[in-house]
């Protein structure tokens, strides 16, 4: 993969988020050696504190914009000389979805077309745009999803990220932009936001407090470990063919009451932890992916087991308390102004 990366510069949106702040690192490495440009809203998901270990990276720079405000995305593609796009940010909850759907439409689809246009005007050589296997919608308890599944979402999160493929795909139909499309299934790993089913739970039996489970607990995800997704990003970008979708997923189906109780198990809690909830409105029962695709045109496949990544999760959570504690004090927020403040206001 190394040197498909030699002097590219990639911009990357949302790398202040979970998965965009393994891919930033990733990218960083020497193993692909790509000079990146973050760009990233910093919404209440963004952290830069997650990327502290790379900040002062002589090919990395962080730019504050919102991909949902034309002017601020232009200016970005100005200043920098982008040879490609890993567009990853987004509103990416579904729970908040819920709650206040706008938010979701401003930012991943106005967004992602934003995007596009800048790509298109600037001529960006590749555009990576990473979705979610929720465009799918709901799985009954047999079969998987596959790159021709039709889009049925149920949220008002995945009807964005939908909405946004559809963007995407236009780009290439009408313009022959060179886009490429991956739809996802859940991630775990160090770094993620404790609003997530994972670092939720850790989190809250870290603290002897309740486990919120919704409903009857038998809703199945589809596990993957943060740090394969960033490989199958890296992988799709670096070898992808323009227009075509990749599922990516970790072969790894579990029932929520499963995964929790693995968690309890690991810290040593009790199952008495667990309270079942209210269920999620339109919750999706069960989501399956079918990556065949990925391994055989482009040869890549999860690496981590499930066990030992929650192990490593588990751990890390545990040893990041302060990381965890900022994010629940809202400290983490006052990051951007005392490292970058005086420099790009
Ligand atoms: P996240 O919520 O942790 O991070 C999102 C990042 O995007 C944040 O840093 C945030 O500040 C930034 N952002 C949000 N709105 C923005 C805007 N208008 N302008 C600029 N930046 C903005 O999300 P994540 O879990 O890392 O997910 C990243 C991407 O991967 C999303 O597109 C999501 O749909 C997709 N995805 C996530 C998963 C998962 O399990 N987490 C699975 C499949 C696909
Ligand atoms: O407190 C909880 N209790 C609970 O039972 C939470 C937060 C979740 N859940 C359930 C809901 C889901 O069935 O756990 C499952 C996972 O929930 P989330 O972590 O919120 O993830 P999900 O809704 O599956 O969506 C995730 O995967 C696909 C990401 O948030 C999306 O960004 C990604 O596109």
């Amino acid at each position: 993969m190394s040197s498909n990366f030699t002097d590219k510069t990639v911009l990357v949106t949302g790398g202040a988020g979970f998965i965009g702040s393994h891919l930033v690192r990733l990218l960083l490495s020497p193993a692909c050696g790509a000079k990146v440009i973050n760009l990233d809203a910093l919404t209440y998901a963004g952290n830069l504190e997650s990327l502290q270990d790379v900040e002062k990276h002589p090919n990395y720079r962080f730019v504050k914009a919102d991909i949902s405000v034309a002017d601020e995305v232009r200016k970005v593609f100005e200043d920098h000389s982008i040879d490609w796009v890993a567009h990853l940010a987004a509103e990416s909850h579904v729970d908040r979805s819920i709650l206040s759907a706008s938010v979701f439409v401003t930012s991943n689809v106005l967004g992602t077309q934003n995007l596009l246009d800048c790509a298109r005007e600037f001529e960006v050589q590749r555009f990576l745009h990473v979705s979610t296997d929720e465009v799918y919608g709901s799985l009954g308890s047999e079969g998987a999803f596959h790159e021709t599944t039709p889009l049925a979402p149920n949220s008002p999160y995945s009807a964005s990220k939908a909405s946004s493929d559809l963007l995407v795909r236009a780009a290439f139909h009408t313009h022959g932009a060179p886009v490429v499309t991956t739809r996802c299934s859940n991630n775990y790993g160090p770094y993620q936001f404790p609003e997530k089913l994972i670092p939720l739970m850790i989190s809250n039996a870290l603290q002897d407090k309740a486990l919120p489970v919704y409903g009857d607990g038998k809703n199945v995800r589809d596990w993957l470990h943060v740090e394969d997704h960033a490989q199958a990003l890296a992988t799709v970008l670096a070898g992808g063919k323009a227009g075509e979708v990749y599922n990516i997923g970790g072969n790894c189906e579990r029932e929520n009451l499963t995964v929790v109780k693995l968690l309890l198990q690991a810290l040593g809690k009790s199952e008495d932890l667990i309270q079942f909830v209210k269920d999620r409105p339109g919750h999706d029962r069960r989501y399956a992916i079918d990556a065949g695709k990925i391994r055989d045109e482009l040869g890549w496949e999860p690496s981590w087991n499930l066990e030992r990544g929650l192990a490593e999760t588990i751990r890390w959570y545990q040893d990041s308390q302060d990381w965890v504690e900022r994010v629940k004090s809202g400290a983490y927020r006052e990051y951007y102004a005392t490292q970058y403040g005086d420099r790009l206001a």
